[in-house]
C-alpha cells in the first residue's frame, strides 16, 4: 500500500484496534439473520418475561447464539438482550464467556457463591469499601468462608504463608488499580502464585476497563467489573459483569446468575452495551485529560501528593507501563489541611461534581474516607491511607483547561482557609 495511505489509515486507528471489537463483537457479523432477523444494525430491546415452547421443556429458539445453545424459557435464565451484551461484553474483555448482573456488587456476590464453606480468600487490603464490607460484615460472619486482607507487594512473603496460615486458599481478590489510592498489583505473578497453590485469581477491572489492562491476558482466571463505572460510562445504568475463559466457572457461574436471580434488566442491558460502543473513545479522551490533571496537580501549592500510575512519582510506574495499555483517569490526592479543605475545595468544585461512583463522561469527586470507603473500619483506613485530606477524582471528558481552572480555583479557596 502507499506509505502516505498508510500513515493516514493509521492515525485514524489510534485506539489499539478495539474500535470494531467493541462495535460488533468477535462473532458479531451476522448476516444469516437467525439472532436478529429484522437486519436492524442495533439490537433490539426484548422485553418478554417468558417464551414460547414447542412442547413442555423444549424451546424454540436454540440456535440463537445470544441463548447460548439452550434456548430462552423465562428472562431471568436468558434474555436475547442479556445475551447480546454478554456476548459483547466477552469479545471486550478477550474472554470466552461472561454473565451479567444487576449490579457490579452481584457480580463479586455470585463469584464468593462459587466457594465452598471453610474456603479461604486473600484479598488486596485496598478494595473498594461496598466490596469490603460485603467481605468483612455479610459473607465472614454468616457464610464460613474466611478474609484474610493482604498486601501483594512482598509476594515471598505471601508464598511462604501460603504454606501455613493461609493454607486453604481458594480465592486470590484483586483490584489493580486499588480503589481508592490506586496501588498496582503484578497480576502474572500473583496468577502464578494462586495457581501453584490451587487457587484461582480473580481481579476486579473496573478502574482499568476492559481498554487498559486484560487481566485474563495475565493469567487470572476471573474478571470483574462495575459495568456501572467505564462501560456503560454515562451514569445511568447500575450493572456487573463477571467473565472467563473456563467453561466450568462459566457454567457454574450461569447457574449462580439463575439461581440468586440478580440479573439487569434488557433496558440497562441495551444501554451499558451502547456505552461499550464507545468505550475506546471515552477512555482515551478521560485519560489524556487525567494525565493533565495529575501533572498539573503535582505542582500546586494546595497539594501535598499526587497518586496517579501514569506520573514517574508512583512508586509502580514501572508496573503500570509493563502491565497496562494505558494509565487511566483516576486520580487521588492528598490536599494540604485536613478535613475540613478537602470539604471546602469538595464544596467550590463547579465542573466536577460531588459525588460517588466514577467512570463516567462526567467529572465527578470525592471524599473516600467520608463516602465511598466509610463503612471500612477507622483504624485499617489509616493503615492504607485513606484519611480526611484524601480526595479522589473521576476525570470525565470535557475541556481539560475548563477542568484544570475548576480544580484551581477550588484549591485555592481550599488553601485560603488553611
Ligand atoms: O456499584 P456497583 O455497580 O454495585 O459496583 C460495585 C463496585 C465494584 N468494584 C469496584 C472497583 C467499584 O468501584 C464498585 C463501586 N464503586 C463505587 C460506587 C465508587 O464510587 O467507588
Amino acid at each position: 500500500m502507499d506509505p502516505d495511505i498508510e500513515k493516514v489509515i493509521k492515525a485514524a486507528d489510534p485506539y489499539r484496534l478495539t474500535g470494531t471489537r467493541y462495535l460488533h463483537g468477535t462473532d458479531h457479523f451476522d448476516n444469516t439473520g437467525v439472532h436478529n432477523p429484522t437486519g436492524a444494525v442495533v439490537y433490539p430491546i426484548s422485553l418478554a418475561t417468558t417464551f414460547r415452547q414447542k412442547s413442555p421443556g423444549v424451546p424454540t429458539n436454540v440456535n440463537d447464539p445470544n441463548s447460548f445453545g439452550v434456548g430462552y424459557e423465562y428472562s431471568r435464565t436468558g434474555n436475547p438482550t442479556r445475551g447480546e451484551f454478554e456476548r459483547a461484553m466477552a469479545s471486550a474483555e478477550s474472554a470466552r464467556y461472561c454473565c451479567a448482573f444487576a449490579s457490579g456488587s452481584s457480580a463479586v456476590t455470585s463469584v464468593i457463591h462459587l466457594l465452598e464453606s471453610g474456603s479461604n480468600v486473600l484479598c488486596i487490603d485496598d478494595v473498594y469499601g461496598g466490596t469490603q464490607r460485603y467481605f468483612r460484615k455479610i459473607v465472614s460472619p454468616s457464610m464460613n468462608i474466611h478474609f484474610s486482607f493482604v498486601d501483594f507487594d512482598n509476594i515471598d512473603e505471601i508464598r511462604e504463608k501460603m504454606k501455613g496460615s493461609y493454607k486453604n486458599t481458594k480465592l486470590i481478590w484483586l483490584e489493580s488499580p486499588t480503589n481508592p489510592t490506586l496501588k498496582l498489583s503484578d497480576i502474572r505473578q500473583i496468577a502464578n502464585l494462586a495457581h501453584d497453590n490451587g487457587a484461582i485469581l480473580a481481579v476486579d477491572n473496573t478502574f482499568c476497563s476492559p481498554y487498559f489492562q486484560s487481566p485474563l491476558e495475565l493469567g487470572a482466571d476471573i474478571v470483574v467489573h462495575s459495568v456501572t463505572k467505564y462501560i456503560n460510562g454515562h451514569s445511568d445504568v447500575v450493572s456487573g459483569v463477571v467473565c472467563t475463559n473456563s467453561l466450568n466457572l462459566s457454567d457454574r457461574l450461569r447457574f449462580i446468575q439463575n439461581g440468586m436471580g440478580a440479573v439487569p434488566s434488557p433496558f440497562d442491558c441495551f444501554l451499558a452495551h451502547r456505552g461499550l460502543k464507545t468505550l475506546h473513545i471515552r477512555m482515551e479522551a478521560s485519560s489524556r485529560n487525567a494525565y493533565a490533571i495529575a501533572l498539573f496537580l503535582e505542582k500546586h501549592e494546595g497539594v501535598n501528593k499526587v497518586l496517579y500510575p501514569g506520573l514517574p512519582s508512583h512508586p509502580q510506574h514501572e508496573l503500570a507501563k509493563r502491565q497496562q495499555h494505558g494509565y487511566g483517569s483516576m486520580i487521588t490526592f492528598y490536599c494540604k489541611g485536613s478535613r475540613k479543605q478537602a470539604a471546602i475545595f469538595l464544596e467550590q468544585l463547579k465542573v466536577f461534581s460531588l459525588a460517588e461512583s466514577l467512570g463516567a463522561v462526567e467529572s465527578l469527586a470525592e471524599s473516600p474516607s467520608l463516602m465511598t470507603h466509610a463503612s471500612v473500619p477507622e483504624e485499617e483506613r489509616k493503615k492504607l491511607g485513606i484519611d480526611d485530606s484524601l480526595i479522589r477524582l473521576s476525570v470525565g471528558i470535557e475541556s481539560c483547561s475548563d477542568l484544570i481552572k475548576d480544580i484551581d480555583n477550588a484549591l485555592k479557596a481550599a488553601i485560603e482557609s488553611v
